[in-house]
């Protein structure tokens, strides 16, 4: 028997590639954060939004690509980052859905083992063709800035507010990434290791360049972001045992990582805006 979404997806194999350039990009855009916005008033803002999913009516997009971001109270970033990047990845005509992978409980926060477990629960839903692992408080400032996946790895912050829009260090590659489910699944995703603040991002990017791959950025100009001011988080101080797990990724990657994620998942809600994912770290300091 055929179900309502069999005929709907029927119906969209007939329709024409999006362009290669979407026709609905502005570029540089001045960020507006309304003080007393309220997610019902993003709920209201998008309508064409269902369960955190969207794809364009009026073309087939080219990649199918989940945004992951890991949470833990962080309520008021996640709303104003849901306002701002619903309209953007609109814009750029992507077939998308917005996964919050958050951690129950206050153990240390573990932002790389939350991503590895939204790779994991969101390939339940979807064949994803790319994920993009996204900071809850970074709000990209362009839409020339493309959420999509290419050949090689791709970092898409150059720059943010608070660092003169230049890019920390040579080789950074946190705050938000652009993998296929293929580059990121070759590297056994990011390693599970790390508890607290730090190093996950670097860790990522030593098992790519293991693998030969090389990361790609936008320019500069287009590569912008705001970070909403923060402190650091209690339950995520900075990890001292950083670098001595940093020195030892050539030899445990192939086995710390997706295969070796364990978690004890709370529950899988589909709201309006996002689907929100909540696990449990039962290990860990
Ligand atoms: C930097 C990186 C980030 C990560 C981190 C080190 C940038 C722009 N970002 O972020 O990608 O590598 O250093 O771990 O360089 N979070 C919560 N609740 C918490 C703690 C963290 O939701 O209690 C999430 C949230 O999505 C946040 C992210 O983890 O954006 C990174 O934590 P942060 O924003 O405190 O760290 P930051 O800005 O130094
Ligand atoms: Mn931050």
């Amino acid at each position: 028997k055929e179900t309502l979404a069999d005929e709907a997806s029927v119906k969209r194999a007939d329709l024409d590639d999006c362009p290669s350039v979407s026709p609905h990009l502005r570029g540089q855009d001045k960020l507006v954060f309304k003080p007393d916005l309220t997610l019902k008033d993003v709920q209201a803002e998008n309508p064409k939004v269902h369960r955190g999913r969207y794809h364009p009516e009026e073309c087939k997009a080219s990649q199918r690509v989940a945004i992951l971001i890991p949470h833990r109270n962080r309520e008021r970033h996640l709303m104003y980052l849901l306002e701002h990047l619903h309209p953007f990845l609109q814009r750029q005509q992507l077939e998308y859905g917005i996964y919050i992978i958050h951690q129950a409980g206050s153990k240390k926060f573990n932002r790389a083992k939350l991503l590895n477990v939204g790779y994991i629960e969101a390939l339940k839903d979807e064949m994803w063709d790319c994920f993009i692992f996204h900071d809850v408080d970074l709000v990209p400032e362009n839409d020339l800035n493309l959420y999509r996946c290419e050949d090689q790895p791709k970092h898409l912050v150059v720059g943010r507010n608070s660092t003169g829009y230049r890019l920390r260090y040579n080789g950074y590659f946190g705050g938000v990434t652009a993998l296929s489910r293929e580059q990121f699944f070759k590297v056994n995703g990011f390693s599970n290791n790390y508890w607290g603040w730090g190093g996950e991002d670097d860790d990522l990017r030593l098992r790519v360049e293991l693998h030969r791959m090389k990361i790609i950025r936008p320019m500069p100009d287009v590569a912008k972001y705001t970070m909403i001011f923060h402190t650091r988080d209690r339950g995520n101080e900075v990890n001292v045992g950083r670098m001595k797990l940093l020195h030892q990724v050539s030899r445990v990657w192939r086995t710390d990582g997706l295969n070796s994620c364990v978690y004890k998942l709370l529950s899988v809600d589909y709201n309006p805006l996002y689907v929100n994912i909540t696990v449990d770290f039962w290990s860990g300091p």
